[in-house]
């Protein structure tokens, strides 16, 4: 699947510092490791609605650690998916009439508008459930042969068994009930009768009058559960034992822990990724941003009415990516003054020392992706610079302004100059 195009990226002198991230499993802080190429997966869109505020959140952390290991000397090898063919889509696809399909393609399409508008930096490799059934299809025999899954009599579906990981609930920590009420809120079937467990994941759905299905050799026809697509294509582009499994903390468990799980007990190599990052989850009035409340701001709304990409970069980047916060008009407004301002000092032909400017978005990004404080970096020079008398001698001297413009550029993906 194509991707979208990449942002300018400013090179800057020097290099950064090794980048720490909060992991889930853990619970900790903690530095990064990669070698020459840092391997993430992000968990990609299911496309049958547009982009929200809490998606962009999500994809725009994970942009701040690409740019951040870009600038600490790294390659970065990005995997993302797309859940191309699930019952979500299914389901709004029979609802309003349009082939399951093109709503799939339309909305893949605006989510790449939309991360193109945003300045995010696109996956290396973006592959959809779809193109990638028959790697899934081969990892579910893989899991049936290690004994690892059944089948169940009355459907013929194939079921992962937990109990086959014994490092099964490590990514999440959650005690057995926790995992039971997720599990039903977040797509999971604990009531389907004969599973061994209530938790045990479907890894292979048979095929369904009126559902789309693929051959899948000895499991017969129907299509993958959710959590093995992305091991599947995690696996292939990125091996096992990568940097960063990223996403929403709405998929810590089931998704993440299912695929921790599916992935250790195939390759027999744990752990499956070194570091599970998940972002808090963006809300409105309150309440979870989603698509099944309607709650929505759209990110494509947002562009419609003009609103312009980078302040809606700044209204997201004021917030610690791990906490969960609402999104509102208010905020949007403070993002608007902080661009306008950041402007007007960059536009000044000098201003104050830019070089504790590159060392402090540098260390506060290293720090677990500290965009406030970031940011806090940003107004501190912002604020000195338009202090000045406008033809004053700055200590800076010349090109401060330039590489000021460079620093927000390449790490907070902001553009400070004026578009040529
Ligand atoms: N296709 C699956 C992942 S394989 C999926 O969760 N799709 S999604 O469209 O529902 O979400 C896409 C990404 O946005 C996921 O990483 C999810 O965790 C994140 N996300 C969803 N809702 C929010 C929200 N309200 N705030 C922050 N992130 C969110
Ligand atoms: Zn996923």
């Amino acid at each position: 699947m194509k991707s979208w195009p990449h942002p300018a990226l400013p090179s800057l002198p020097g290099r950064g510092g090794p980048v720490s991230v909060h992991d889930t499993a853990s619970g900790q802080v903690r530095a990064t490791a990669p070698g020459e190429v840092a391997g993430l997966y992000v968990c990609g869109i299911t496309p049958y609605d547009a982009t929200h505020m809490g998606h962009a959140a999500t994809y725009l952390a994970f942009d701040l650690l690409v740019r951040a290991w870009r600038d600490a000397g790294h390659q970065v090898q990005y995997v993302q998916n797309v859940t191309d063919v699930d019952d979500p889509l299914l389901e709004r696809a029979a609802a309003t009439g349009i082939d399951w399909r093109d709503l799939a393609v339309r909305e893949t399409d605006l989510f790449r508008a939309d991360m193109t508008a945003l300045g995010v930096v696109p996956p290396d490799v973006y592959l959809g459930a779809v193109e990638t059934v028959p790697r899934a299809a081969e990892a579910v025999r893989g899991l049936v042969e290690r004994g690892a899954a059944y089948r169940l009599g009355s459907s013929g579906d194939v079921y992962f068994d937990v109990a086959a990981d014994p490092r099964f609930g490590d990514v999440g920590g959650y005690d057995a009930a926790t995992m039971e009420r997720l599990f039903a809120e977040r797509g999971g079937d604990p009531g389907t009768p004969g599973k061994r467990s209530p938790l045990d994941p479907v890894l292979w759905r048979a095929e369904r009058e009126g559902e789309p299905a693929w051959d899948g050799g000895s499991l017969g026809a129907g299509r993958p559960g959710w959590h093995i697509e992305c091991v599947a294509i995690a696996l292939d582009h990125l091996g096992s034992g990568f940097d960063v499994q990223g996403g929403g903390s709405d998929l810590v468990f089931p998704h993440h822990e299912m695929g921790a799980s599916h992935a250790q007990v195939l390759t027999g190599s744990v752990p499956y990724a070194q570091t599970y990052v998940h972002a808090g989850m963006v809300g409105l009035d309150g309440e979870k941003m989603s698509k099944s409340r309607g709650n929505l701001v759209l990110v494509s709304a947002l562009r419609a009415a003009g609103e312009e990409p980078a302040a809606v970069r700044l209204a997201v980047l004021a917030h610690h990516y791990r906490d969960d916060w609402s999104w509102s008009d208010a905020g949007l407004a403070t993002a608007r003054e902080r661009l306008s301002r950041w402007r007007s000092a960059a536009a000044r032909p000098s201003g104050p020392d830019a070089g504790r400017v590159l060392d402090g978005v540098r260390s506060r990004l290293a720090d677990d992706l500290d965009a406030p404080g970031a940011l806090a970096v940003v107004d501190a020079w912002a604020d000195a610079a338009l202090a000045q008398p406008a033809d004053a001698d700055e200590a800076g001297g010349e090109g401060t302004t330039s590489l000021v413009a460079d620093v927000v550029e390449a790490l907070l993906g902001v553009p400070l100059r004026p578009a040529s």
